[in-house]
């Protein structure tokens, strides 16, 4: 096992790796920009290393910096955690190649789930169902375009092979504005990712957002745990999620599962990843994309297994056989995540940082919460506005959003605008309540667009 764990993150998810460090006995160095000396994170490592100046480019970016500081603490192991660099095939080949272990996948499989189009082609070979489309990138000025779409199947989507995110993205109804919609896409895609390739797919109408976990050791043993309904989104940003899915039967489980498993399978993943899927109204399935990471819906997943995944990351990274057992894996009740932002919902979203003034933050049964804010506490301007997530588990779905409810109005932030407000409205909609929304939940029935 690792003697000592760099966390080259901030934030919740830097707090939450480094418990499971002084869980499984290992020591944890910190690192943080100049603006986050008095950040959480900093507080609950054993050491920490200031790394550079705010903007994440200068800090939590800075490659050079972060095994500088890997190398001078004695780090044997870095934990990337979510977003920054945790999917960044070069850094996890420098980290190995300063023979400090980077806590994820191997730079292959990240590779291989970076490129979307090389990503479905090993899907397909590997039996995991995939979206129809153009198995390869399109150009606005080839007529074959027209024959394809039309067999296809309108409407289509063009998406980057870069993508992810929504960016690059374009839905096409019809012929007329097919090679405009390739352009446009194309022109994203180049401006935000460097490569402009797009591809094409059918369009699946009102779809759900469903993800597995995986999990997976060096040795080639693999598992899958049941799915998180992620359905629930403004702008590709994920707001609620929850587990199990209201609309995944048993059967459509053990089916939808496999298939991830496939994928794992595929790709020789080791440690913890995320299969995602879209499925359309009749139950059908296709593959959407594997997220090479810890995600920060996680803990969901944890509730309703009663399996601490951050710890059995870490493990998975330091050589340990997989001890999960898919078959063996029951559903323990139900449980809900409400990501609540520094972000003012009646002003557009717009981030809302600044510093807390009281700050009480929601307990007792069913109760979990992650942050790492305090009252106090001075959230900069430079990162995500994640500042909590609070999860609520309960015997059934109905408990579950019933002790959601009842956490969401113990909620107090005192001078920043935060999304609970938002969150209670969903949580009291008839919609939601009667479960399974599709991807269109939000505009239609929270926003009514
Ligand atoms: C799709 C789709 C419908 N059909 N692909 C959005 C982000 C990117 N990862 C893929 N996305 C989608 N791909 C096909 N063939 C609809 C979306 C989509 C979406 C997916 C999941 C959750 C929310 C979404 C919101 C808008 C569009």
């Amino acid at each position: 096992m690792f003697k000592k764990v760099l966390i080259a993150n901030r934030g919740e998810i830097a707090c939450r790796i480094i418990r499971a460090c002084r869980e499984l006995g290992i020591n944890t160095v910190a690192i943080h920009s100049e603006v986050d000396r008095e950040s959480m994170h900093v507080k609950l490592a054993d050491q920490s290393v200031c790394v550079g100046e705010a903007s994440a480019s200068d800090s939590y970016l800075n490659i050079p910096s972060i095994i500088a500081a890997a190398e001078i603490s004695g780090a044997d192991a870095i934990h990337p955690g979510y977003g920054f660099l945790s999917e960044n095939t070069y850094f996890a080949e420098v980290c190995e190649a300063c023979g400090l272990k980077f806590i994820g996948p191997s730079k292959e499989s990240i590779e291989k789930m970076g490129d979307k189009i090389a990503a479905i082609e090993l899907m397909k070979k590997s039996g995991v169902p995939v979206v129809p489309g153009s198995d390869g990138p399109i150009s606005a000025d080839d007529p074959k375009i027209f024959a394809m779409a039309k067999k296809i199947g309108y409407p289509v989507i063009v998406k980057a092979t870069a993508g992810g995110g929504g960016k690059g993205m374009r839905i096409v109804t019809s012929e007329e504005t097919l090679q405009n919609a390739i352009v446009m896409a194309q022109t994203e895609a180049k401006a935000a990712f460097g490569n402009p390739d797009v591809y094409m797919e059918k369009y699946i109408e009102e779809p759900h957002h469903i993800e597995f976990q995986i999990l997976g050791d060096k040795y080639g043993k693999t598992a899958y745990l049941p799915e998180r309904d992620c359905s629930i989104q403004r702008r590709h940003q994920k707001l609620v999620e929850e587990s199990p899915s209201p609309l995944i039967s048993e059967s459509l489980r053990k089916k939808m599962g496999k298939a991830a498993r496939n994928a794992a399978v595929a790709v020789k993943y080791v440690t913890v990843g995320t299969v995602e899927f879209l499925v359309d109204k009749k139950g059908h399935f296709y593959f959407m994309e594997m997220n090479t990471r810890i995600q920060v819906e996680h803990p969901i997943t944890e509730m309703v297994t009663g399996i601490d995944l951050v710890k059995e990351q870490i493990k998975l990274a330091a050589g340990e056989k997989l001890s999960v057992i898919s078959e063996k894996v029951k559903i323990l009740g139900h449980a809900i995540e409400c990501r609540i932002n520094a972000e003012d919902p009646d002003k557009d979203f717009i981030p809302s940082p600044g510093k807390i003034g009281k700050l009480y933050l929601p307990g007792g049964p069913g109760i979990r919460i992650d942050t790492h804010v305090y009252s106090g506490y001075t959230i900069p301007p430079f990162y995500d506005s994640l500042i909590a997530k609070i999860i609520s588990f309960g015997a059934d779905r109905n408990e579950s959003i019933t002790r959601m409810q009842r956490a969401l109005r113990e909620v107090e932030i005192e001078n920043v605008k935060n999304t609970s407000s938002l969150h209670a409205k969903i949580m009291n909609s008839e919609q939601f309540r009667k479960g399974s929304v599709s991807t269109d939940f939000l505009s239609k029935h929270i926003f009514g667009k």
